[in-house]
C-alpha cells in the first residue's frame, strides 16, 4: 500500500496536534505517512522530500509547522502537488506568528492554510483534493458529511427536552 497523502511536521512537539491528521485517515483507511522534517534544522532533507514526493505517487501533502514555520512554503516551492500548511500554536504569539508565516505566501506558490492547530481540517481538506478522481473517497467523504448532519440532529433533538418557563417551544 503506498501513501497517498504525506504529513510532514517541523518537530515531534507539533505531534500532539498532527496526530489529528493522523487519526482522520486511519479511520477513513486513506494510505498516508508521517513523518518530521525541519525547513532550519534539515533543509536539504526538506528539498529531497519536496523534489520526490509526485515521484513516490503522493497526491497531497500537509505540512504543520509552529513560529516561523517556514516549512509549507519551502515544500511547496519544490513540487507541484497541493500544500496544505497548518499553523501550530506557539508559547509565545499565539500562533499567529505561524499563521501568518504559511498563509502570506508570495504570487506563484500557493500553500493553503487551515486554522491554528487545524490538522483534521487540513486531512478532511486533503481528502477533498482525493476524492475528485476517486470515486470510493468521494463516498466516504459523503457518508462523512452526512455524519456532520446527523450530530446536530441529535442536538437538537436534546435541546428539545430542556424545560424552562419562557422557553418557546
Ligand atoms: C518549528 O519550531 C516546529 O514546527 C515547532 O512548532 C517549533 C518548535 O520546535 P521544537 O523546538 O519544539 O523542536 O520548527
Amino acid at each position: 500500500m503506498s501513501p497517498l497523502v504525506s504529513i510532514i511536521m517541523g518537530s515531534t512537539s507539533d505531534l500532539p496536534v498532527m496526530e489529528k491528521a493522523c487519526q482522520f485517515f486511519e479511520e477513513m483507511a486513506i494510505p498516508f505517512e508521517v513523518n518530521a522534517l525541519s525547513a532550519h534544522r534539515t533543509p536539504a532533507e526538506v528539498s529531497d522530500f519536496a523534489r520526490n514526493a509526485q515521484g513516490r505517487g503522493i497526491r497531497v501533502i500537509i505540512a504543520g509547522a509552529g513560529m516561523a514555520a517556514a516549512l509549507p512554503g519551502v515544500i511547496a516551492a519544490e513540487t507541484p502537488l497541493p500544500v496544505i500548511g497548518v499553523p501550530i500554536k506557539g508559547s509565545v504569539l499565539e500562533g499567529l506568528d505561524a499563521t501568518f508565516a504559511i498563509m502570506q505566501m508570495p504570487p506563484g506558490i500557493p500553500v493553503a492554510t487551515v486554522a491554528i492547530n487545524g490538522a483534521q481540517n487540513a486531512a478532511i481538506l486533503a481528502m477533498q483534493m482525493l476524492a475528485l478522481t476517486d470515486d470510493a473517497i468521494m463516498q466516504k467523504l459523503v457518508a462523512y458529511k452526512a455524519g456532520l448532519k446527523n450530530k446536530i440532529v441529535k442536538a437538537n433533538e436534546e435541546l428539545a427536552k430542556l424545560e424552562y418557563k419562557h422557553l418557546v417551544k
